[in-house]
């Protein structure tokens, strides 16, 4: 593993209480010209930020334990991916990959036929966001199959769109009062360990899963399967083992299109290059976003050729799909992501961290479980004693952090969960401050 070099120091340093004025005064320029329903995590605004530090407007060098929501995968300012960015915007910013094409958008797609499960041959369409790759994935599965039908599961998350938001579970605030809502989708229930009646095993909550496709819906009209290996906004709800193959399994011996939605598990994150591979899952297509470009807006969907090449030509694309100075950033964060073994480096953030959590978890009551692969870690809230969700301990626990410098997003459908989704270049002394923040954060909190 070659060592990472930083070019802001990686230290927590508050300069004012947070938010500082600067911050301040930008939060009041944006209500008078934002649109209100833009949520912001933390109400403060970036000035520069590298390694596993965001450095504020007002001089503030706050921990990063969010990676913009997994985006930031090889840090917000990689020297590589910087220098591949300038590069290209100096020769050209956009043909159109649909007009005059360009080589960097097919470098792109041979290597996500590398790193993505399996090794049977792929084909890749590049687009500009998470939603958009959902979005497609399920076209060409339709497309494919000539079905309409597609399963979506209790707690996931595909985007906010049309159809995405339809597959999506949560209704606040992602879908309250924007319907109508796109037809043919039906949801399946999850597992979640956690919460599932003890003992249940991974086939067993599957067949619970496959009854009810089987009842309600029937394999012939099922277009596709679509699944988070290890859910996101959710929860961070990793499936019990083989909850996932045997879903894959009954799929392909129904000719129903099994779609990995990997756009937040995706590129090194929970310590192999994709959630799918720690179970040897072979999805029929990935979608994949967010740590593909280094904070370039890229998404991509890969998957069988023999589904892909069904489509018309002309059937798939878009403006700005597969821009060139987004394909340039992905090549270079891709070779940066192998270059510094990020696999590795999330593997290794994962020990640390579920060590010292799970440590806490055994003496503060107010913990329900500590839970995560790799550098996709989470900690779930209740009420001790029970298992009811405590949405409002949670969010005070963020709110703690915050005031002492540490970024912490939170997630769930009953917004009792805590995540730490740091960049994976985070050093280890911040990520050690970091966790002692997050400790004390919970320990005041329950
Ligand atoms: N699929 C699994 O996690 C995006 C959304 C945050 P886009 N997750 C963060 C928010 O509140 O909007 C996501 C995801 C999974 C699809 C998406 C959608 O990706 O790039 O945000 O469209």
């Amino acid at each position: 593993m070659s060592t990472i070099e930083y070019r802001l120091p990686q230290k927590r340093a508050l300069v004012t209480p947070l938010p500082g004025p600067k911050s301040a005064a930008l939060t009041a320029r944006r209500r008078a010209a934002v649109a209100a329903g833009v949520g912001s995590s933390v109400p403060v605004y970036a000035a520069d930020a590298d390694g596993g530090v965001i450095v504020d407007v007002d001089g503030n060098s706050l921990i990063d334990m969010g990676s913009g929501i997994a985006v930031t995968n090889v840090g917000a300012s990689d020297p590589k991916v910087a220098a591949a960015v300038a590069e290209q915007a100096g020769r050209f910013t956009h043909t159109c990959f649909m007009v005059t094409p360009y080589e960097s958008y097919i470098q792109v797609a041979e290597e996500l036929a590398v790193l993505t499960p399996g090794d049977h041959e792929k084909r890749t369409v590049l687009f500009n966001s998470g939603a958009e790759a959902v979005e497609n994935a399920i076209k060409v599965a339709r497309l494919a199959t000539g079905r309409d039908a597609v399963v979506a599961f209790d707690h996931a998350y595909h985007g906010r769109t049309n159809l995405t938001m339809a597959l999506t579970a949560k209704s606040m605030p992602y879908k309250t009062n924007f319907g109508p809502f796109a037809p043919e989708i039906y949801r399946m229930p999850m597992s979640y360990p956690f919460r599932d009646q003890p003992g249940l095993t991974g086939q067993q909550a599957a067949r619970r899963a496959i009854t009810q496709i089987e009842k309600q819906i029937g394999a012939e009209s099922l277009a596709a399967i679509i699944i988070e290996p290890i859910q996101g906004e959710g929860g961070f709800i990793v499936p019990a083992e083989g909850f996932l193959p045997t879903l894959v399994e009954w799929a392909r011996e129904n000719g129903v299109v099994f779609i990995a939605d990997e756009v937040q598990s995706g590129f090194a994150r929970t310590g192999d290059w994709f959630a799918s591979d720690a179970e040897g899952i072979v999805p029929d297509i990935v979608t994949m976003a967010k740590g593909i470009a280094g904070g370039m807006p890229l998404s991509a969907i890969t998957g069988r050729a023999d589904l892909l090449d069904k489509v018309h030509p002309g059937g798939l694309g878009g403006t700005y799909g597969g821009n060139p100075v987004a394909c340039a950033a992905a090549l270079a964060a891709i070779e940066a992501m192998r270059e510094n073994d990020l696999p590795a480096r999330a593997r290794h953030i994962g020990e640390v961290a579920t060590t010292r959590l799970r440590a806490l978890a055994d003496e503060v009551p107010a913990i329900g479980e500590v839970r995560g692969r790799g550098a996709m870690l989470a900690v779930e809230f209740v009420k001790p004693g029970t298992d009811e969700p405590d949405a409002a301990v949670t969010k005070d626990i963020a709110a703690r952090a915050l005031e002492q410098g540490v970024i912490l997003l939170t997630c769930g459908t009953y917004g009792n969960v805590i995540r730490l989704l740091p960049p994976l270049v985070i050093g280890d002394e911040l990520l050690d401050d970091a966790l002692t923040v997050i400790e004390g954060a919970i320990r005041a909190a329950v």
